[in-house]
This record gives C-alpha cells, structure tokens and sequence, in this order.
C-alpha cells in the first residue's frame, strides 16, 4: 500500500494518490508510514526534476498533492501522537519565498511528535524571535533557498541572541545550497539536508 501511494505521488497523479490514502486510512494503516511513503514519492519527483524528465509544473503540483495528503492523514496523527516532545519555530528566511522543502520538514516534524510553529515565507528576524519567546521553543529551524536567504538566516541568528533567546534554544538550517560554510556564516548550531536529519536535530536537542 505504501509502495504504491510513493509511486503515485512520484507519477503526479493527484485523484489516486488522495483515493489510495484514504483507501489506506480507512484500512487501519500506520499514518506515520504513509507520511513515510509521500516523502519517498516527493524525492523521486525532486530526482527527475533534477533529471529534467520532470518540470517546475510538476514539482508544485505534487507539493499540493503532498499537501493535501497530509491533511487527509493530520487528524489520525493528532488522536495517536501522545503529548508533543518539544516546540519547533520554522519557516522561510526573509527575502525567500520557497517552501516546498520547508513543508515536507515542518510536517515531518509534527508527525514525530513535535510542536510545530510554521511562521509561512519571507519571515523577518523579529517575527521568529517574537514566535519563539511567546511558544518558549526549543529550536527555531529556517529554511531558505536563495543565496540572499544567508543575510537574512545570520539577521535571524543575531537577532535571537540580542533577544536573550540564543542560550535557551538551537538554531538549525536547511534548504538546497546550504552547507558547512553557510552554516559558519550564519552561526547557528546545525544544519541539515533533508527532513530526516531535521528530526534526528530536534531528537538530539529537545529528546
Ligand atoms: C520550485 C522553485 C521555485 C518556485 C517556489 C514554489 C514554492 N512554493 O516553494 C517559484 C517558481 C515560486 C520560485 C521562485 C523563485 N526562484 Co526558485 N526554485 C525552485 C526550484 C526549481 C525547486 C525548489 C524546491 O522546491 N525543491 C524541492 C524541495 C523539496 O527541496 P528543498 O527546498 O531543497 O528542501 C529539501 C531540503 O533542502 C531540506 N530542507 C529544506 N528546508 C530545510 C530546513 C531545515 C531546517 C532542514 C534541516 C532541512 C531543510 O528538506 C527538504 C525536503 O527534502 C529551485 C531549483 C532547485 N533545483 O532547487 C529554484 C531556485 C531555488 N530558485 C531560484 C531563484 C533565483 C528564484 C527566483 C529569484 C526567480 C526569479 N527570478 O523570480 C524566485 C524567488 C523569489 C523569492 N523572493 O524567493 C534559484 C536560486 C539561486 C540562488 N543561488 O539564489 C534556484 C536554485 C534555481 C536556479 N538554479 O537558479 N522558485
């Protein structure tokens, strides 16, 4: 069943993919191996993108897909997660507006238990130091795409420290071009190249 839902998104077939999921929730399945199986399909889509067999039109439809599957699964998820493990702040670095991978890493979190906070796109430093005072989260994550996101993630990272917010909680990064170096650029504490390492991040740091 989940072989199949990962092939269907991957084939961008939005109707059967919805139908298959719900077919699968009706049927008792895990909701976590279903959300499992969508990333699956959503990385072959980013590998034939990448290939040029797939273009932007397909990327962003199976993105609505994958979003609409999930909130198809969400309610399951809330009645079987037991209380949150901790409280993540998320979203896109001011000045970028993508957010298909800081989708996928947001609701991955929350499927393994997390708080999730998503402020959106093109998010100014003061809006995630405000988000993560007031939810008292133990890690803010930003996403970013665009070289010009790296200005905006060391604003947001200097601005949680003059906020008195720095020692209190971990900053992680992610998105496309980001690496070791940006991570020293930006100074926060971590980065991470797919959801799976966001959640390894939050488990190391929030338990
Ligand atoms: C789709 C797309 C768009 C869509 C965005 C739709 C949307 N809702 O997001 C649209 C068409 C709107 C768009 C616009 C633009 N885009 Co664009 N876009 C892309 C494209 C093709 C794919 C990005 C994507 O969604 N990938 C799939 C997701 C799943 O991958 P991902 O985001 O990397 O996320 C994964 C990981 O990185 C990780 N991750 C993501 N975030 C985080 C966060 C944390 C904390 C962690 C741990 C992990 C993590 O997990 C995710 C899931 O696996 C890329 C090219 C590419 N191949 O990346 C260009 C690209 C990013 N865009 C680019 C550009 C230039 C633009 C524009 C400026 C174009 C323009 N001239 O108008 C505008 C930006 C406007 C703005 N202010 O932001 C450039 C950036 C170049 C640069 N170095 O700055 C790229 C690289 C294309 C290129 N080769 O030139 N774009």
């Amino acid at each position: 069943m989940s072989e199949r839902i990962a092939a269907l998104i991957a084939e961008v077939e939005e109707d059967k993919t919805l139908e298959e999921v719900r077919r699968a929730l009706d049927d008792g399945a895990d909701p976590l191996s279903l959300v499992e199986a969508l990333r699956e399909g959503m990385s072959v889509v980013g590998e034939k993108y990448e290939a040029k067999e797939y273009f932007l039109p397909d990327l962003i439809l199976s993105a609505e897909i994958f979003k609409e599957a999930i909130a198809l699964i969400e309610p399951r998820l809330k009645s079987d997660s037991i209380s949150a493990r901790g409280t993540v702040v998320i979203g896109t670095a001011q000045g970028d507006i993508h957010d298909i991978g800081k989708n996928i890493v947001a609701t991955m979190l929350r499927c393994n238990g997390y708080e999730v906070h998503d402020l959106g796109v093109d998010v100014p430093p003061g809006a995630f130091v405000e988000k993560a005072a007031q939810t008292g989260a133990g890690m803010v994550a930003i996403s970013g795409l665009l070289t010009l996101a790296f200005d905006a993630m060391r604003d947001t990272v200097d601005a949680l420290a003059e906020a008195g917010l720095r020692d209190r909680l971990k900053i992680i990064i992610g998105g496309g071009p980001v690496n070791e170096k940006v991570l020293d650029y930006c100074g926060a504490d971590a980065y991470g190249k797919d959801p799976s390492e966001a959640v390894r991040l939050a488990e190391k740091h929030l338990g």
